[in-house]
């Protein structure tokens, strides 16, 4: 059965190596030509621990093999980005593109499932598109939506052990993705209609960002009431039916702080708390930089003299290189534009440079600076010791005082 996977990043690479090694014929397009030519050199362009060696495998194997073009296939599987543009409003080009793409190659009998976060109701829209270019094929393809829910950095795990939601736009085109999926997952598959799977997707990552966004104001009204939030959380999980999250400077990365817009923007009536979560978790990396700002301002006036700034962390959460769409890098990027004359070290343990900043070791910084500001909870920080004569700012919870 040969496979056709439009967009290798984060999502769609590690699939296609998963589904590959299960067996299937997997032919990965993607429009960076740097990315197909890695691929075929059995070269990982992302970051996926253990991920390289799969896709060596696959590819010497004759499994998995990358193009810039896509070619005849029995299913098709689209898993190109869904950004946001400037107003929030979402952007589904990548999908109506990568569509158009295969449209002529689809024929009787294929499977077309859309895996990018999608607005509630793009598959109907896209299926509307495929069948007014190609009006003999209606009811002839199987079209389903069919979301993933991997945590990056766990992606070959996960993509095997966590359930997942097949939302068909017909029962038949459930069976043949479930058919499909069901080659390399060894969880649950949920089937149920393309719109509910959509909107499934957007739940989930909708409810963690209130959830955050929760844990957020929290660390806000604690800062006023001088009580320490992470002791209070840690009191108020003892509860058995309370889970709190953590606070940190801000949500980062591209899904989170992504795709609760796409409900909002839909549904602005009804989606309250929701669009006030992104607002507040938005909020909440501005009121980070301000502390720091004041912080600055107060050691000038009572020092007479300049801090030496350490900002502890740049990548959107622990442990991980990726700075896309970081609160930790904005707020450091404000800092260094708005005091260009005071000493302001930036630290990221998981990055070896950077093009715009000038990166040091963090137990350096940690040793030199007068103060100390921890935007990302990296495990490398915790080995550092409290130490008194500092001025520590603690937005991710390094120390919990
Ligand atoms: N964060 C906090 N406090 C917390 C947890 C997270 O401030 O207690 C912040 C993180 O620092 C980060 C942001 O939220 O800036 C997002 O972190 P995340 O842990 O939610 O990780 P993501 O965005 O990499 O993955 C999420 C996951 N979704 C859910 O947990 C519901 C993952 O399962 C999804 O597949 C992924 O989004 C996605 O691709 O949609």
């Amino acid at each position: 059965m040969k496979t056709c996977f439009i967009g290798l990043g984060y999502i769609g690479l590690p699939t296609a190596i998963i589904a590959a090694r299960s067996g299937v014929e997997i032919l990965g397009v993607d429009i960076n030509p740097q990315v197909v030519e890695m691929t075929n050199r059995g070269l990982l362009h992302i970051i996926e621990p253990g991920m390289e060696p799969l896709l060596k495998e696959m590819v010497a194997k004759g499994r998995l093999r990358a193009s810039a073009k896509p070619e005849v296939a029995d299913s098709y599987f689209i898993m190109v980005p869904t950004p946001f543009k400037d107003n929030h409003k979402p952007d589904v080009s990548y999908v109506v593109a990568a569509t158009n793409s295969i449209l002529p190659l689809l024929k009787d009998g294929d499977l077309f499932v859309i895996e990018s976060t999608l607005p509630v109701g793009t598959t109907e829209m896209i299926s509307k598109m495929i069948f007014s270019a190609r009006p003999e094929l209606e009811g002839k393809i199987h079209i389903a939506y069919c979301p993933e829910r991997v945590l990056p950095g766990n992606v070959i795990h996960e993509l095997v052990n966590n359930d997942r939601v097949i939302g068909g736009l017909t029962p038949e085109a459930c069976d043949r993705a479930s058919l499909f999926y069901s080659r390399f997952v060894t969880a649950k598959l949920h089937k149920t209609n393309a719109r509910t799977a959509e909107l499934c997707k957007l739940a989930e990552n909708s409810s963690r960002d209130a959830q955050i966004a929760f844990a957020n104001e929290l660390s806000l009204i604690c800062d006023r009431a001088g009580v320490n939030v992470w002791e209070l959380i840690n009191l108020a999980n003892k509860h058995p039916r309370v889970n709190i999250l953590q606070p940190g400077c801000g949500v980062g990365g591209h899904c989170i702080a992504v795709d609760p817009y796409f409900i909002s923007e839909a549904f602005p009536e009804e989606a309250k708390l929701i669009a006030q979560a992104r607002a507040t978790n938005n909020y909440k990396a501005q009121w980070c930089a301000e502390k720091v700002k004041n912080a600055i301002l107060q050691y000038e006036l009572a020092n007479g003299c300049k801090p030496k700034v350490a900002m502890m962390g740049l990548a959107f959460k622990p442990n991980i290189d990726d700075l896309r769409e970081s609160p930790a890098k904005q707020i450091t990027a404000e800092l260094l534009h708005s005091f260009s004359n005071t000493d302001i070290m930036v630290v990221e343990p998981n990055i070896a440079d950077h093009k715009t900043f000038t990166l040091t070791d963090f137990r350096h910084a940690y040793d030199v600076a007068d103060i100390v500001v921890f935007l990302t909870a990296h495990d490398e920080f915790k080995t550092l010791k409290w130490c008194d004569e500092k001025i520590i700012i603690d937005f991710c919870g390094i120390f919990k005082r």
